[in-house]
């Protein structure tokens, strides 16, 4: 039978990270009913696969095991391409223990000018998964090409975006109106082929 996400289901967001929560919530358009890991009170797993894919599976398969419900979760980060696709999955963990993007920005930044390299050019990655609790589960992904440029600019969204505009644009993410990140970002492109996936 072919898996599908019936619209009103009870979903459990398999993210502790509130800036990803917010824009599923806004991407999904009210379609589930959602809770969150962080309400539930389920632990984060250790992210410990080598691949976009392999972890937003390895989370929604924790969140779905221990909550009982279908989980969606989401691994994504930010690619640059002259150094060879770093941070990719240790986005997260580059900004340290104290979760600062600013450090983890900085850190780009320097590793950059260190190379010497003229070549800006990044890419966001995201991979949803859907798991439900009986075992089946279905992981997409999407990405968005951009330059990246510094200082940071801009306060909304989260993580990276201050550093990254999108190709074509003139705004960083951070500077853009959160309804326009959403209507073109990785997250937003991943979703569209989940919907083709299971709605
Ligand atoms: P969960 O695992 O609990 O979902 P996390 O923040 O640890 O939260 P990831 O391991 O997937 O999640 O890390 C992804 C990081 O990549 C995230 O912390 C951001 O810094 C960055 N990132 C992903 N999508 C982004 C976006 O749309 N804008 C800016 N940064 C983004």
């Amino acid at each position: 039978m072919a898996l599908k996400l019936d619209p009103g289901t009870r979903l459990v967001v398999a993210t502790h990270n509130p800036g990803k929560a917010r824009e599923l919530a806004e991407i999904l358009e009210g379609r589930f009913e959602l809770v969150t890991a962080g309400e539930l009170g389920l632990d984060e797993p250790e992210e410990t696969e080598a691949s976009f894919t392999g972890n937003a599976l390895l989370k929604a398969r924790a969140a779905a095991q221990a909550s009982g419900l279908v989980a969606l979760a989401d691994d994504s980060g930010l690619s640059v391409t002259a150094l060879g696709g770093a941070p990719g999955i240790y986005s997260a963990r580059w900004a340290g223990p104290g979760k600062d993007f600013y450090v983890a920005m900085d850190r780009v930044r320097t590793e950059l000018k260190a190379l010497g390299t003229a070549d800006n050019s990044a890419w966001f990655t995201c991979a949803l998964a859907v798991a439900w609790p009986d075992g089946p589960a279905v992981v997409v992904e999407g990405r968005i090409d951009g330059t990246l440029s510094f200082p940071p600019r801009g306060d909304r969204g989260f993580g990276y975006d201050p550093v990254f505009t999108p190709l074509g644009g003139d705004q960083t993410f951070g500077e853009m109106e959160p309804a326009i990140k959403d209507a073109m970002s990785h997250r937003a492109r991943a979703f569209a082929q989940l919907k083709d996936a299971l709605l």
